[in-house]
């Protein structure tokens, strides 16, 4: 039997009982759906009307072969021609949501807030004003990556110039769009910002210092995200009344056995990947087991003072409690072993992180190497959220399946939304997990980063060869606006 039949026979199962039991698991009436996207993934018109460069565009366009398929998001979808037909689709979901990102450079091309582009505010305006004709909220993510070039000279993030360059931009957005945006996320997923990618912060060539600018970049995102809160919170929330948070990924980290080593060692990693971010700002501080190991890491390799810079307990106040909610991206897990030190050498976050991860190699595959279909991986999750950080409300910002076909019967597509939807029906009702919203990522194929159009997340196929970037539905569309109907999996 397939693991796809176990499921679908255990299912059975429970809808029977809840028939019997006269209880069946819906999603609550206040329970959104959504769809996402971000700006360079879709965009296009990289040039267009005035827009300045960011370091994606710089990045594409002049390190051959960092781009798996050497292509890049000049076009991309060319959603920035094409939005009407992009609310269309979200519409046909039927989805509540449709999360974007702001492209800093087509607003603002310098990156500085002195002068604004016309032609960057129109566009979000149309897109803003068309989603909230056809019914569905816009919920906008300010930074997603595709960093002003202009900033690149300081270090962009390492620099402490971008805290306030970033509350700039972020108190200019507020006032352009606040009065119809009521949902905000200042950053998607700084851990990849500042410790899996380096040239995000425009620094493309250089040896990169791995293990100091890593946490000076952390340490300056977390200041800037709570800039951005405070500006709202202060200048904004009165009259405009949304919410301003901050969106982490987190794969879950599994112990690979009962042993209290393996055991620590999953948590150990789950406060590294997750903690450094959360724990600031929802409990207090980085949490302890960071700070205590980049400090004796930082001593045996002769600096004198922690990598992990330390803030004052001001700072630490001003971080503390800057979320209205808490956005997750979650796409596999992964099983954690408790490994030797590595040696004391090239000081890196990695070797701070320590600890050995894996996956099975038997959990269902998809079109990414690393992306496991684990669903119960994403129930873990939620559950220690819950339990680490007061039980916090989550909006669950993306989680979605990625194939190499963009084939529109998209079946093991519709499968793992069923799975993972199961997993945060179950959180919600089994384990009273404050679980607010589900966002699939993503809305359409588009440029997945470094894989370029080779691996594709859309629930639309967008045909690339085609200049007019023919969309078209995969079956799970059809699929998704089910479960948003009925409030039920099926
Ligand atoms: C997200 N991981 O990144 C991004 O927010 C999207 O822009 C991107 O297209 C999408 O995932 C799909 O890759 C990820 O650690 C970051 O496994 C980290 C992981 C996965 C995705």
């Amino acid at each position: 039997m397939s693991p796809r039949q176990l499921f679908k026979i255990i299912l059975g199962f429970g809808s029977l009982v809840s028939l019997v039991t006269g209880e069946e698991w819906a999603f609550p009436e206040d329970f959104k759906f959504g769809v996402a996207t971000s700006a360079y993934q879709i965009e296009g018109g990289w040039d267009a009307d005035g827009k300045g460069v960011s370091v994606w565009d710089r990045l594409t366009h002049e390190t051959p072969g960092i781009i798996a398929d050497g292509s890049n998001g000049d076009i991309a979808c060319d959603s920035y021609h094409k939005w009407e037909r992009d609310v269309e689709m979200v519409k046909e979901t039927g989805v509540d949501y449709y999360r974007f990102s702001l492209s800093w450079t087509r607003i603002f091309p310098q990156g500085f807030v002195n002068y604004v582009n016309p032609y960057g505010v129109a566009y979000y305006n149309n897109l803003i004003d068309k989603l909230l004709e056809n019914g569905i909220e816009p919920v906008i993510t300010l930074f997603h990556w595709d960093s002003p070039q202009t900033f690149s000279a300081l270090g962009t993030l390492s620099n402490t110039a971008f805290i306030n360059l970033f509350a700039q931009y972020a108190r200019k957005a507020y006032e352009l769009f606040g009065d119809r945006v009521k949902i905000w996320i200042t950053f998607n997923e700084p851990k990849v910002v500042c410790q899996d990618f380096h040239w995000f912060l425009g620094n493309v060539t250089a040896v990169y210092p791995a293990g100091v600018i890593e946490y000076l970049c952390t340490h300056n995102l977390l200041k800037a995200h709570a800039e951005a809160y405070h500006i709202y919170n202060r200048e904004f929330k009165a009259t405009q009344k949304g919410k301003v948070s901050i969106t982490l990924n987190f794969e879950w980290s599994e112990p690979a056995s009962d042993s209290p080593e393996d055991i620590a060692a999953a948590e150990q990693r789950r406060q590294f990947e997750f903690g450094l971010y959360a724990n600031p700002i929802i409990n207090f501080d980085y949490p302890q087991i960071v700070k205590d190991r980049v400090a004796q890491r930082s001593a045996l390799e002769g600096f004198p003072e922690s990598r992990l810079p330390q803030f004052t307990l001001d700072e630490k106040l001003r971080i503390k409690g800057t979320y209205d909610y808490l956005g997750l991206n979650h796409y596999s897990t992964w099983y954690v072993r408790a490994s030797e030190e590595e040696e004391i050498g090239r000081p890196s976050y990695a070797a701070d992180t320590g600890t050995y991860r894996y996956q099975n190699p038997d959990w269902e595959g998809s079109g990414a190497e690393w992306n496991k279909v684990v669903p119960w991986g994403l129930r873990n999750i939620l559950k220690w959220i819950k339990d680490t950080y007061r039980n916090v409300d989550v909006l669950i910002t993306e989680c979605g399946y990625p194939d190499t076909t963009g084939d529109v019967d998209d079946e093991p597509r519709v499968e793992f939304f069923r799975l993972y939807l199961n997993a945060t029906l179950q959180a919600i009702h089994e384990d009273g997990v404050n679980v607010k919203a589900f966002m699939a990522w993503s809305l359409m194929d588009n440029f997945e980063w470094q894989q370029g159009y080779q691996i594709k997340f859309g629930i639309f196929s967008v045909d690339f060869s085609d200049e007019e970037r023919t969309r078209t539905p995969k079956k799970s569309v059809e699929y998704i606006r089910n479960v948003v109907e009925t409030r039920l999996i099926n």
